[in-house]
């Protein structure tokens, strides 16, 4: 599988593997979403057949501080080699990163758009867009994973991520199901898969090993009942956003508040805006006084991650950013109102 690279190459990983030696202690961090967990799971494989051990692994959500926060788990732990997978965690948090990177040798691979301030690209592979983090490592340690065992995952991750709309990758995708159709995607197996697995993550955000095990030990089923429960809930919402939805024709977006005891806000994201892929959607969900965002626009017609990154511009304690089709951002409640008139009108 060719991967396409904006930098880095398999290469500087295969470099940065040989280099951990038999006195390093490994962490591996990556996102708390299916394409983080199935980069992680990657990276364990291709470790252990490489007779490394992970010493500390954990899954990160973004946060403005992310970095600076679980470096003091690393040193506690006496980590000496850390792999990042599936966050741009040289755009969020910038100074954390190259505090980071001083003290421990870092490996980052990562398909989101690339920090500015970034200038040091050592032991960084990003990839574009269309390839998310999962199709990378997978890609990347192809010798050592064995795709019949685990085509499945990167093919549901590859789902989730949006990432058959390059059409490599949908060919990637048909090699292990034939019979896959372009708008029948979500009901597909790798559909189906993905969203067993997105849906589990929300219902079990604080225990995310859970879902980890029972997907290494292949036991989607057990998660069904979970899956059912979740999806009630939002068909629930997605029946009152057809109701309620407001449109905002300055940049022609549909928005839509979401209010639900589970925070289900990218699930129902991705769903409505996969199934109408020619719209574009802002969707909010109000949590301890802050409002997250989800943004999409499936067809790209407009940049949201730009607008995301423009619309938290200058305010304290927020993010913003992300793929041309799916970008999310976070802000104080009492910023919310100036970010809706600019990303809204
Ligand atoms: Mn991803």
């Amino acid at each position: 599988m060719e991967l396409d690279y904006v930098f880095g190459s398999k290469d500087d990983f295969t470099k940065f593997i040989d280099s951990i030696g038999l006195y390093d202690k490994v962490a591996v961090l990556t996102h708390i979403d299916l394409d983080g967990l199935a980069s992680g799971f990657f990276l364990e494989q291709i470790l252990n057949a490489k007779g490394i051990k992970v010493d500390y692994m954990d899954f990160l959500d973004i946060k403005e501080d992310m970095v600076h926060e679980v470096s003091i788990k690393l040193r506690e732990k006496g980590i000496s080699k850390v792999f990042f997978s599936d966050i741009n965690v040289e755009s969020i948090d910038f100074e954390g990163f190259e505090e980071l990177r001083e003290e421990m040798d870092v490996f980052l691979i990562d398909h989101h758009p690339t920090g500015e301030k970034l200038e040091n690209k050592k032991n960084i592979i990003k990839t574009v867009s269309e390839d998310c983090s999962a199709l990378a490592i997978f890609s990347l340690g192809e010798e050592f994973i064995d795709s019949e065992s685990w085509g499945w995952l990167v093919c549901a991750a590859i789902f989730a991520d949006y990432s058959f709309r390059s059409e490599k990758n949908f060919e990637f995708l048909k090699s292990f199901y034939p019979e896959v159709q372009m708008d029948q995607l979500s009901s597909s197996i790798p559909g189906v898969n993905a969203r067993r697995i997105s849906s589990s993550l929300i219902y079990y955000r604080n225990d995310i090993f859970y879902v980890y095990n029972l997907i290494k030990e292949k036991k989607l089923e057990e998660l069904s009942e979970i899956h059912e429960l979740i999806e009630e809930e939002v068909y629930k919402i997605v029946d009152d956003f057809d109701e309620n939805k407001e449109y905002y024709p300055k940049n022609d977006i549909y928005y839509y508040e979401i209010k639900s005891r589970f925070d289900v806000l990218s699930y129902v994201a991705t769903l409505i805006a996969g199934s109408d892929p020619d719209r574009n959607f802002i969707f909010v969900y109000r949590e301890k006084g802050f409002v997250r965002i989800s943004a999409r626009s499936s067809n790209s017609k407009i940049d949201m991650g730009k607008l995301m990154k423009e619309g938290v511009y200058g305010f304290p304690e927020s993010n913003g950013g992300g793929h041309i089709p799916s970008a999310a951002a976070k802000i104080r409640e009492e910023d919310f109102e100036i970010f809706k008139k600019r990303v809204l009108g």
